[in-house]
C-alpha cells in the first residue's frame, strides 16, 4: 500500500525512516539535521563508520531515541538543470532504499521528498519519480509511507499519484 501523510518524519512509528543524506554522511540541514537531532548521536556514529555513501545510494542504521527501528541514509543529486543524469540519480537512491530495506526484513518504510529541499530538484519531477519508484516496491511492504513537510508538497504527491493510478 502506498499512503501520503503531511508532517514531521521524526515522528514515524514506522520499520524504517529514510533519510535525505550527503556523501560524507556527516549531517546538514534538512531533514537530515532534524532526524540526527531526534535519534540522539548513536546515529552519527554509526554514519561515521560507515564512512560513506555514493550519490543514487542508500545504507542503513538503527535509529537511536526515534520510534522508528532503522534510518535508511539515501544520498540523492544535487539539481544541476536535468540533464547531468539527476533522474537516474534520485530514482536509484529510491531503488536502493527500498533494496536495503527489504534486506533488512523492513515491512513499513517512510520516505521524504529526497534532494528537493537544499539540493533543489523540482517537486513535481521528484514526486514523479519517487511515486513510481514506490509503485514498483508496492507488493513488496505493506506499506510505503511519503511524508511531505509542506501542503504544497502534500498536493503535488496526491495529484502525482492519482495520474500515475489512472494509467
Ligand atoms: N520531515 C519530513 N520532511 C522534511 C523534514 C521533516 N522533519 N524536514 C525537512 N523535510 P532536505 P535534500 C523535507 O533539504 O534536498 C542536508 O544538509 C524538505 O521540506 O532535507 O535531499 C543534507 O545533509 C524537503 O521536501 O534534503 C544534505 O547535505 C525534503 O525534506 C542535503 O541537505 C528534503 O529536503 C540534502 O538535500
Amino acid at each position: 500500500m502506498i499512503t501520503i501523510k503531511l508532517g514531521d518524519i521524526t515522528k514515524e512509528e514506522i520499520g524504517a525512516i529514510v533519510n535525505a543524506a550527503n556523501k560524507g554522511l556527516r549531517g546538514g540541514g534538512g531533514v537530515d539535521e532534524a532526524i540526527h537531532r531526534a535519534a540522539g548521536p548513536s546515529v552519527m556514529e554509526e554514519c561515521r563508520e560507515i564512512g560513506r555513501c555514493n550519490t543514487g545510494d542508500a545504507v542503513i542504521t538503527g535509529a537511536g531515541l526515534l520510534k522508528a527501528k532503522n534510518v535508511i541514509h539515501a544520498v540523492g543529486p544535487v539539481w544541476r538543470g536535468g540533464e547531468k543524469g539527476e533522474a537516474g540519480q534520485l530514482r536509484s537512491c529510491y531503488e536502493k532504499s527500498f533494496e536495503v530495506a527489504l534486506k533488512n526484513g523492513i515491512e513499513t518504510i517512510a520516505l521524504p521528498a529526497i534532494s528537493t529541499g537544499v539540493y533543489g530538484y523540482p517537486i513535481e519531477e521528484a514526486a514523479d519519480i519517487a511515486l513510481r519508484t514506490g509503485k514498483r516496491f508496492e507488493d513488496r511492504f505493506r506499506e510505503i509511507r511519503y511524508v511531505c513537510f509542506s501542503d504544497r508538497d502534500f498536493r503535488i504527491y496526491k495529484e502525482t499519484l492519482d495520474r500515475l493510478s489512472e494509467t
